[in-house]
């Protein structure tokens, strides 16, 4: 068995002095010494070790089953058996929020965690649930092809943001499961910054096709021929291997059921997309042409639509007036628009349909078995997006420093707040701990009417009057006086916002500048009919499925779809309403340097992190704090039998009472402290202490049931 000693102290709780420095130095000394995983009390705080370590074998799955979190030294599997535990005996829907910036290891952490549930569940062998775990598995390298991507933060940036549920039969055994996916950040499929690429898809198929597969559909082995995918100018990457990474998708594809019809589609479809970016227009006179006009046929070909309606779509588009209905032509710039909003929603639409198909071969397989298992619970994993600033920050970057920003607060409510709530209204003495409360930024975005959001939808209502600009003006407007925001003109000394378009928003994780250029149009996020009713004229079931809408007609007047920004603000609602219902387990990533270095520990960029991430708040909250409470009625009456006073019945006073002499006389008074309507037990070790007190009476109070019962006595 691997041994696996302690260094440094395993549950920050239990450190000598609480402060930022020695937090820090503690994760630091363990991560020198291979330690990852470090707790507070239940939050497992992970260190990205940037090199495969050796912690998540056989082996190790043995030391984590079934034990108690502190048990053993930290350990994210200690984590996943919680929720597990939590899941099997409670019947309680749990869930494991991972969080921390991008390149920390929320994914890996995802994946090791859904790696332990596998291990540990199906004991019996039974095949369906094998095949439920594999397809489970597999769903990742999937999904990462389509929706990960190389970033100047991370070499497999999660470009999407990911729940996913998994379901358990009574017994503990997972039969299904079930992914949500947020906002997929499309504009790199036609834009990548220096450094970058685009999503790993494209690539895949590039370098792992086989020749005649290529040929078929048009293309080069050269990445440097396609403009949607060498603007980053590192189309290579040395810890990916494109082709190998195809092979494992198309093997994923198999076991996920994907008919041959539909890989065939996905791949033509990523195909055309990639010449859909090497088309080129040109002004002749009047007339918008098509530079490049070969490639309209092989786009035709790959989408199976008809070649001269791909060229109608792309140069002009149709509009009705007045019950009339007539062509306009496309400017050079519109034409380019207009083709690159198509190119990235095909992509999107194309995502989100492999995500629609890998659920229907994770989905609960037998309805009525489903309705059967009144028992089945769930354990939902959340692996998302995490904080980022680059040079340059957009929309997506707003969107997904938003969704970081909701997390934290997911985590302020549960964590911190509730807690402190709680003792306040129990009446237990408690020193009161400060924390930053990000609610104000979480406002500052989403506040109906007054939020960054609510103003850029209105912008977007006033279509060709407002700009970027404008909007940017609104926004001057009515966040003037909002501590964290400013833009150039509202603090002009400011130095590091070097243009009238930016905005700063002081984020809970640090500082970021965006670029309201392109906020308005992404927000809008629209496509012209035309092409929609092009895709829904494919012979391809699969593509022509993906865009129901182009079955409306011209003339016929639609309503005004929900912007970009609602549409994920409403997405981030459900999702924080989804993790509050359920038992929360949280594990915090930690990013140890920016060179992805295994040695190097970056005291300044871990301490920046501990501090956004309120992890020595956490750890005052958890001391001062109890790792269990109970209302009297019902701790009395699960440990009744221990003592002589309270057994079998109490007669002299409330529950309260009762509690009290139950614990002093077995020597517990210094550990508790006594609410209104509660016990607080501080140390786990307690609460062990009762259970196995109750365990060990209690063979001999069935014996005495069964026998009442029978009446022999
Ligand atoms: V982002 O917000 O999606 O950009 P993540 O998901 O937080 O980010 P990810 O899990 O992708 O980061 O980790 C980044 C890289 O760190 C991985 O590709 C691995 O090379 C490395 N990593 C992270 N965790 C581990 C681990 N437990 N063991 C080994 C790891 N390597
Ligand atoms: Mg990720």
């Amino acid at each position: 068995m691997a041994s696996y000693d302690e260094v440094g102290v395993g549950d920050s709780v239990l450190l000598n002095e609480i402060s930022t420095a020695s937090f820090v130095e503690n994760i630091r000394i363990r991560f020198n010494n291979g330690r990852i995983y470090t707790y507070i009390g239940e939050v497992c705080v992970s260190i990205n070790p940037y090199t495969s370590v050796k912690l998540y074998g056989p082996d190790y799955v043995q030391q984590y089953k079934g034990r108690e979190i502190f048990e053993r030294p930290p350990h994210i599997f200690a984590i996943a058996d919680a929720a597990y535990k939590a899941m099997k005996r409670r019947g309680r829907d749990s869930c494991i929020v991972i969080s921390g910036e991008s390149g920390s290891g929320k994914t890996e952490a995802s994946k090791i965690i859904m790696k332990y549930i596998a291990a540990v569940t199906n004991v019996a062998g039974q095949s369906e649930i094998e095949r439920v775990k594999n397809v489970l598995l597999k769903s990742n390298s999937v999904l990462e092809a389509f929706g990960n991507a190389k970033t100047n933060r991370n070499d497999n940036s999660s470009r999407f943001g990911k729940y996913m549920d998994i379901n358990f039969d009574f017994k503990g055994d997972p039969i299904g499961g079930h992914i949500e996916n947020y906002l997929l950040e499309k504009s790199r499929v036609v834009l990548q910054q220096k450094g970058e690429r685009n999503f790993h898809a494209f690539y895949q198929l590039l370098a792992g096709a086989s020749d005649s597969d290529l040929s078929k559909m048009k293309l080069k082995r050269d990445v440097s021929k396609y403009h949607f995918v060498n603007q980053g100018g590192s189309p290579r990457v040395d810890s990916i291997s494109d082709k190998a990474d195809y092979k494992a998708v198309i093997s994923a594809f198999g076991i996920l059921g994907f008919s041959p019809a539909t890989i065939d589609s996905i791949w033509r479809t990523v195909a055309a997309i990639l010449h859909l970016g090497n088309l080129e227009f040109v002004q002749d006179g009047d007339a918008l042409k098509i530079k490049n006009k070969e490639l309209t046929r092989i786009i035709a070909d790959l989408l199976t639509v008809k070649e001269e309606e791909v060229v109608r779509a792309l140069v002009g588009r149709v509009i009705a007036a007045r019950g009339e209905v007539m062509d306009k032509s496309h400017t050079k710039i519109e034409a380019e628009q207009a083709k690159n909003a198509f190119a990235k929603a095909i992509y999107e639409r194309l995502f989100s349909t492999i995500v629609s198909h890998v659920n229907t071969a994770i989905q609960v397989r037998d309805e009525e078995q489903s309705s059967r298992y009144r028992y089945m619970t769930v354990i939902g994993v959340l692996d998302i997006y995490g904080f980022e600033v680059f040079e340059r920050n957009s929309f997506e970057q707003f969107c997904i420093n938003y969704c970081n920003e909701k997390l934290q607060q997911l985590f302020i409510e549960l964590v911190l707040k509730q807690e402190q709530e709680e003792y306040l209204r129990e009446g237990i003495e408690w020193q009161k701990i400060d924390y930053f409360n990000n609610q104000i930024i979480c406002d500052l975005v989403e506040q109906n009417h007054q939020g960054i959001i609510a103003i850029l939808d209105e912008g977007c209502l006033n279509v060709g009057k407002i700009t970027d600009e404008l909007c940017l003006e609104a926004m001057e407007n009515k966040l003037k006086t909002h501590k964290h925001f400013t833009t150039r003109k509202l603090s002009p000394s400011d130095k590091e916002l070097k243009h009238v378009e930016e905005f700063r928003v002081k984020h809970y994780a640090g500082d970021v500048i965006y670029n309201i250029k392109g906020f308005l149009e992404k927000n809008k996020d629209s496509l012209f009919q035309d092409f929609k009713r092009l895709m829904y004229s494919s012979s391809d079931p699969m593509v022509s499925g993906m865009w129901p809408e182009g079955a409306t007609s011209i003339t016929a007047t639609t309503k005004r779809p929900l912007t970009a920004g609602t549409l994920f603000k409403n997405s981030m609602v459900s999702l924080v309403k989804t993790l509050a219902s359920k038992e929360p387990y949280y594990v915090r990533c930690i990013k140890p340097n920016e060179q992805k270095s295994p040695v190097i520990f970056d005291v300044e960029r871990v301490t920046h992190q501990v501090n956004y991430l309120g992890l020595v708040e956490n750890v005052r909250v958890r001391r001062a704090g109890f790792s269990h409470r109970q209302p009297y009625d019902r701790f009395l009456r699960r440990y009744k039998m221990i003592s002589q006073y309270t057994w079998p019945n109490f007669h002299g006073g409330s529950d309260m009472q009762g509690t009290k002499i139950l614990m002093e006389e077995q020597g517990f008074s210094q550990d508790v402290k006594y609410g209104k309507t509660k016990i607080f037990i501080r140390s786990p070790q307690t609460l062990f202490a009762l259970e196995e007190g109750r365990a060990r009476l209690l063979p001999g109070i069935v014996i005495f049931l069964q026998k009442l019962w029978r009446g022999t006595i």
